[in-house]
């Protein structure tokens, strides 16, 4: 039985008070739920503040990057060790906003899912395919791939406990949701592909999100998928609201 995670991605959104706002929101909305992993992923400069208020609470902390080199010569990056330090459970890595915008590639998404890993973070790994890939039909093996060169030379343990989110960026932030079959097409694709590089237990533990646009009337269609096992939620993660009503959604 793989546990549900619901992930909001704060992006570059939030001060601290505006964050802060939203987590004391949030913590009396969502307060009691067991069943369901809740996560936040706030701007780093918010990390050290939200995971201390949310210290012993239910909602878990992630970051949205992390460096894969234990400390140096980095300008602007942050190591696996520091995000640990605070307490942050998770880390995004690879959303296709710092693939575009940033120079993420393949290669750093691997490199930083082994270094989160090995601090104790899980890393919250993104893949997904561009408008003309889903056009052209050939997404599935546009995904396949982007999922084999984040995990390779990874054991199987690791990546057991690794958590992929599906992605397609033609959905983020448009307003236009994978339809339910879509995301479980992918999704169930993706386990497929882990099951054919490592075996069916590993594909069995990962869990698989997806994400763009989940809102608060689209999460139950997709969670009853049985290949979707939680979502990774942005704009609708700005609103106490909105997000709460995303982690109640077997409610
Ligand atoms: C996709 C998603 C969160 P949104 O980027 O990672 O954002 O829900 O706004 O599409």
């Amino acid at each position: 039985m793989r546990k549900p995670i619901i992930a909001g991605n704060w992006k570059m959104n939030n001060t601290i008070a505006e964050g802060m706002k939203l987590v004391n929101g949030l913590t009396s909305l969502v307060k009691g739920i067991k069943d369901t992993e809740i996560v936040i992923c706030p701007p780093a400069t918010a990390l050290a503040v939200v995971t201390t208020a949310l210290h012993g609470k239910n909602i878990a902390v992630g970051a949205q990057n992390v460096h894969w080199e234990e400390s140096g010569a980095y300008t602007g990056e942050i190591a696996p060790a520091m995000l640990a330090e605070l307490g942050v459970k998770y880390a995004i890595i690879g959303h296709s906003e710092r693939r575009q915008y940033f120079g993420e590639t393949d290669e750093t998404v691997n490199k930083r899912a082994r270094a989160a890993h090995r601090a104790g973070i899980t890393p919250i790994i993104c893949v997904g395919e561009p408008l003309e890939t889903r056009e052209k039909g050939t997404y599935k093996r546009y995904v396949s791939r982007q999922v084999r060169l984040a995990l390779a030379d990874r054991k199987p343990q690791c990546v057991a406990k690794f958590v992929i989110a599906y992605e397609p960026i033609w959905a983020i932030g448009t307003g236009k949701t994978a339809t339910f079959e879509q995301a479980q097409e992918v999704c169930e694709h993706i386990r497929k592909t882990i099951a054919k590089l490592y075996d069916k237990k590993t594909a069995d533990s990962v869990r698989i999100l997806y994400g763009g646009s989940v809102k608060p009337e689209t999460i139950k269609g997709l969670m009853e998928k049985p290949d979707v096992d939680g979502a990774l939620v942005g704009g609708a993660a700005l609103k106490a609201k909105d997000f709460s009503e995303i982690v109640k959604f077997n409610r």
